[in-house]
């Protein structure tokens, strides 16, 4: 798809509205709007963080990209939302203390919305209060982490500890996601599971909730 090639180019040079152009016509050719999120986005942002880790892309260039890759997402959240399901749990979700990224973070919690969950987002750099005590106001059943640094990822660890002090452990079905984490490091850390990306977060919280 010639489209798609020009996307991955555009997401590349942080062009905001040519994405924002580019997931419209997208749709417009009927594309389902996920379909649209994965292939076209997910996949520019792909090819952005393979050169961000050789050294050839820097923060600047990285955060362009993240913003152009938002604005397609805000075209699409409102149509992965319009399921129209009855609500079937309630989840806060965030990015763990000392991490900013939020894009995977927010993908999660557009489709979980849209599966017909209910969703706190926390945003980015949370302690562990900030996990429970949301979790608590808002009578959660899902915890919801995510990390995508190497340096960040065993604070996990932290808040889970931090809900087996407080007795409340299993008041909570704990999903943990990101890049550099995998099944193993989930339980470890005694995640209930870890969710490879936002479709299998979305699974998985259906599997615990039932
Ligand atoms: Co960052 N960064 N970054 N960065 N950045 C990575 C993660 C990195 C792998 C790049 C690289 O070297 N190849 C690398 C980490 C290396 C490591 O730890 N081993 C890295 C680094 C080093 C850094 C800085 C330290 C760079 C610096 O300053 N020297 C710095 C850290 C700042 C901080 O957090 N304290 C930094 C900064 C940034 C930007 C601000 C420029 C920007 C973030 C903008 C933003 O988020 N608003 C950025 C970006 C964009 C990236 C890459 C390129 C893309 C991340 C992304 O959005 N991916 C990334 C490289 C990469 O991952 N390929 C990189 C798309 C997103 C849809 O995927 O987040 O994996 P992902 O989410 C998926 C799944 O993982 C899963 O579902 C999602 C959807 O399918 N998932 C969950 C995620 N969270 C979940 C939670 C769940 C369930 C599933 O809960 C239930």
């Amino acid at each position: 798809e010639e489209l798609v090639a020009q996307m991955f180019d555009d997401l590349y040079d942080g062009m905001k509205e040519e994405i924002e152009e580019g997931v419209t016509i997208l749709l417009d050719r009927g594309w389902p709007p996920y379909r649209v999120l994965t292939e076209a986005l997910v996949g520019g942002m792909t090819i952005v963080g393979i050169d961000f880790r050789d050294g050839i892309l820097f923060v600047p260039e990285v955060l362009l990209a993240a913003n152009a890759m938002k604005g397609g997402m805000a075209i699409l959240k409102p149509l992965l939302a319009e399921t129209g399901a009855p609500t079937i749990g309630k989840m806060v979700i965030g990015t763990v203390k000392g991490d900013i990224h939020d894009i995977g973070k927010n993908l999660v919690g557009m489709m979980m919305e849209g599966a017909g969950f209910e969703v706190v987002d926390l945003g980015i750099n949370n302690a562990a209060d900030a996990y429970i005590d949301s979790a608590k106001a808002e009578k959660a059943d899902i915890i919801g982490m995510s990390a995508l640094l190497t340096t960040t990822m065993p604070y996990m660890k932290v808040v889970i500890d931090t809900l087996v002090a407080e007795g409340i452990r299993d008041d909570y079905i704990v999903l943990v996601g990101g890049a550099p984490l995998n099944e193993e490091f989930g339980k470890a850390i005694g995640a209930d599971a870890y969710c490879r990306d936002a479709a299998v977060a979305v699974e998985t919280a259906k599997e615990w909730m039932t």
